[in-house]
């Protein structure tokens, strides 16, 4: 005979598998010169992704906003499932643009005015570098993956990612100040059961980073912006 607390396991069990379980874990970066990282332990930025092994799984549709305010682009780095649409709303009393000719996928918003915004979707995986046409300090990364299961690091490094069917998976990890070298030695395969996935602390090395230098969207140089009375500084860097 089946004993009642069998019974209401066996559902704890059935319920996970159909629910999907958590996969948590917290990022720790070193060898970083950032300061806000040095000194202020601040690990946020980093996106995690896990990618099915088999069949792939269905995306949801899915919608991002990415601010542009006092000449930031804001968050600065975002996960998003394929095909998400982005909008780029400008809260600045100035014009700004979005485009991007990096790998990824290549887009021009335009410029565009204060109060108005701009939306973009992108059909394929990929990380895009998202620049501003007119000023050269604005910048932000959208990672674009095959998957529902992704999570951002929060300032203290922690990340969850909720609902995840137990199966085999790639873990993949994205950060700005990484080389491809240290985000390629961070992929590996895991298996989530129905009872989570603990992933533990995952270090990551910003030794060896250089900053990617950009031109504008026409691969030029930025030319100096306008200073003196009446010029918009936008946030202080
Ligand atoms: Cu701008």
């Amino acid at each position: 005979m089946t004993s009642p607390l069998r019974i209401s396991f066996s559902l704890v069990l059935l319920a996970a598998a159909a629910w999907g379980a958590n996969v948590t874990g917290s990022v720790e970066l070193a060898d970083s010169r950032e300061s806000s990282v040095r000194k202020k332990r601040n690990f946020s930025g980093v996106a995690l992704w896990l990618e099915p092994l088999g069949a792939s799984p269905a995306l949801p549709a899915s919608t991002l906003t990415i601010t542009q305010k006092e000449k930031r682009f804001s968050p600065h780095v975002s996960i998003a499932p394929t095909g998400v649409m982005v909008d780029f709303p400008n809260f600045d009393p100035i014009f700004h643009n979005a485009f991007s000719n990096f790998a990824g996928q290549p887009f021009d918003t335009g410029l565009y005015p204060p109060g108005s915004t701009r939306k973009v979707r992108f059909a394929r995986p990929g990380v895009v570098r998202v620049f501003c046409n007119i000023h050269s300090t604005m910048s932000a990364v959208i990672v674009v993956v095959n998957t529902p299961h992704m999570a951002m690091t929060s300032a203290s490094g922690a990340f969850s990612m909720a609902n995840v069917p137990p199966g085999e998976y790639t873990l993949k990890v994205w950060h700005e100040r990484a080389t491809e070298a240290t985000l390629d030695r961070l992929t590996r395969r895991v298996t989530v059961t129905a009872a989570g996935l603990p992933l533990g602390t995952i270090t990551i090395s910003e030794s060896g980073y250089l900053p990617v230098p950009h031109t504008n969207k026409h691969g030029h140089d930025y030319p100096p912006e306008p200073t003196g009375p009446g010029a918009y500084s936008g946030a202080r860097k």
